[in-house]
């Protein structure tokens, strides 16, 4: 049952290990990095680590390729050091969630070395293969990182599925023996101390590509009552689903009360607005206030009661959200602060990605200074159809995954306190402006905005259970809602532009408690100063 759990009161933290701490001056994040950094996470009060994949792999994809789901990447550390990382982790009161990506593996993990060998061979059915003749695709599927999802394989004269990059090939979930492998590997981390998990892309798992299908397959949520029966059910445990093809109605089923599933699901309805309809992402079109309004309105009220809502701004697929929707220059400290408390005070589980409780930025780089397979793939893809260059940079500036990718930055020394030696990825330059050493003793900083958030959430249980109803839906400036439970109501209430904008309700809260600003208190009655954010409560 999922009635009462911890997670609905607590604050995860995503941590993408690349970028994060390195220890050894190899220029790469790694598990002794942030076992280093564990007393800052603890200082800021978050409860779980969501931690980027950390398994063997080539990083074909930054870890989201995995070669051995039972051991480490020697470049992040050892399975003693992740073994040490759970323990320091719980002596503070955290959790560590690994990510599994059981939608593929890498094409250099055993099994799919063994299956591409012959048809006979007993791993052969653990992937999604075709018969077809070399240059006639089985259909015309694309990958999501470009190309096509078909790859031809000489020795047994087929093409093997894969939704991602050719080195992600597609594991078959039709095969019971390919689950129970899953189910088997998944309880060993928990008998490991893993206190949770994120699913990657599982709402495509049960593909059927015969009739093109990806998200949503007909066997989807029996599979995925199955996994959570085998594994998740035995522990207390906080799992969340990546399902960018989640609606409302699906997310109930996902975070079904009755545990069935998961706790909770990354829907991104909210992240996908500010791209042209029917296009992708890199097809650039401004942010629809009111539509964003609306999305987030309906999955509050919609799973209200009923399911469990992720809440987030930020991860290491999207652009920093002062970049995206805010103001990285004049306003970055006032913006940074009112996305904070505007998604905190709604009802769900909120997730800070690495970075964003210090306000980091995107980064505007060259193209050489880019790592990321997306974005690299969109550039050269991008080119050939003759878009100009200009273009392609403004769309990868503003949309990159390299923009949330980039080393964490602590203090003010060389390569912003991340590594010693060359970081794998260009240090953003703001580093000697925006870092943490600045902003943990600061009450005023973004980091102590962050920290009083969390606490906050613990203190009243409004927050976790209150009913949701939004304030001046059609308001073109305003974001602003109110919360309630049997002993209180608390009102948020954002200016989410750079413009003065008047807010006539304001005086209606004005004899409650503020909890949580990020102007000094005293502003005018009915006018919100730019991006200004307020959190009133009171008891009843
Ligand atoms: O991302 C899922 C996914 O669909 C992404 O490709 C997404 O469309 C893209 O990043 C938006 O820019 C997950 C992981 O979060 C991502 O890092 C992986 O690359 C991907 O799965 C494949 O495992
Ligand atoms: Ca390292």
């Amino acid at each position: 049952m999922n009635q009462d759990k911890w997670w609905k009161k607590s604050v995860v933290y995503q941590i993408y290990p690349k970028s994060f701490q390195d220890s050894n001056g190899d220029g790469i994040g790694d598990l002794n990095g942030i076992i280093s950094r564990l007393d800052y996470l603890q200082n800021l009060g978050i409860e779980a680590i969501w931690l980027s994949p950390v398994y063997r792999s080539p990083q074909d994809d930054n870890g989201y390729d995995i070669s051995d789901y039972q051991d480490i990447d020697p470049m992040f550390g050892s399975l003693a050091d992740m073994e040490r990382l759970i323990v320091e982790a719980k002596k503070r009161k955290i959790r560590i969630m690994m990510d599994l990506v059981l939608n593929h593996s890498s094409d250099e993990h055993f099994w799919f070395q063994e299956a591409r060998k012959s048809r006979e061979n007993p791993y052969h059915d653990y992937y999604v293969w075709r018969d077809g003749e070399e240059g006639i695709l089985p259909n015309d599927m694309r990958a999501c990182f470009g190309g096509s999802a078909w790859e031809w394989v000489p020795e047994v004269g087929q093409y093997y599925f894969h939704q991602f990059s050719i080195k992600q090939p597609d594991l078959n979930w039709e095969n019971p023996k390919v689950r129970q492998e899953i189910y088997r590997m998944i309880n060993w981390w928990m008998e490991k101390g893993v206190g949770g998990f994120r699913l990657d892309v599982i709402d495509v798992i049960a593909k059927e590509p015969d009739k093109k299908v990806t998200g949503n397959g007909s066997r989807l949520h029996e599979f995925i009552r199955e996994l959570s029966r085998e594994t998740f059910q035995k522990g207390d445990l906080i799992t969340v689903g990546e399902a960018w093809g989640a609606t409302p109605e699906l997310a109930r089923l996902y975070s079904n009360p009755d545990g069935s599933e998961f706790s909770m699901v990354f829907q991104f309805e909210h992240m996908v607005l500010d791209q042209q309809p029917g296009k992708d992402k890199w097809d650039l079109a401004p942010l629809p206030f009111l539509k964003l309004k609306e999305v987030l309105g309906r999955w509050q009220t919609e799973l209200h009661g009923c399911g469990w809502n992720s809440l987030f701004w930020n991860n290491h697929d999207l652009p920093r959200i002062v970049s995206r929707f805010g103001n990285d220059k004049e306003y970055r400290e006032i913006s940074a602060k009112m996305f904070a408390i505007l998604l905190h005070g709604m009802q769900g589980t909120p997730y800070v990605y690495q970075g964003e409780e210090l306000g980091m930025t995107n980064a505007p780089y060259e193209i050489e200074d880019y790592r990321d397979i997306e974005l690299l793939n969109c550039y050269h893809e991008r080119l050939e159809q003759g878009y100009s260059k200009e273009e392609i940079m403004k769309s990868i500036h503003t949309k990159g995954r390299d923009n949330a990718r980039t080393p964490m930055q602590w203090d003010a020394s060389a390569n912003a306190g991340f590594s010693t030696g060359t970081p794998w990825i260009r240090v953003n330059p703001n580093y000697a402006e925006i870092n943490a050493a600045s902003q943990v003793n600061d009450p005023d900083s973004i980091f102590s905005c962050y920290r009083r958030l969390i606490g906050l959430r613990k203190e009243y249980d409004v927050f976790a259970e209150g009913s949701f109803r939004m304030l001046m839906p059609e308001d073109e400036s305003v974001f602003a809602y109110v919360r309630e439970d049997e002993s209180h109501e608390l009102a948020v209430i954002c200016n989410f532009f750079g413009d003065e904008a008047a807010c006539p309700v304001l005086k209606d809260y004005a004899s409650w408690e503020l909890l949580a600003a990020n102007y000094a208190k005293n502003g005018a009655s009915e006018v919100l100063r730019p991006f200004e954010a307020r959190m009133y409560i009171r008891r009843k």
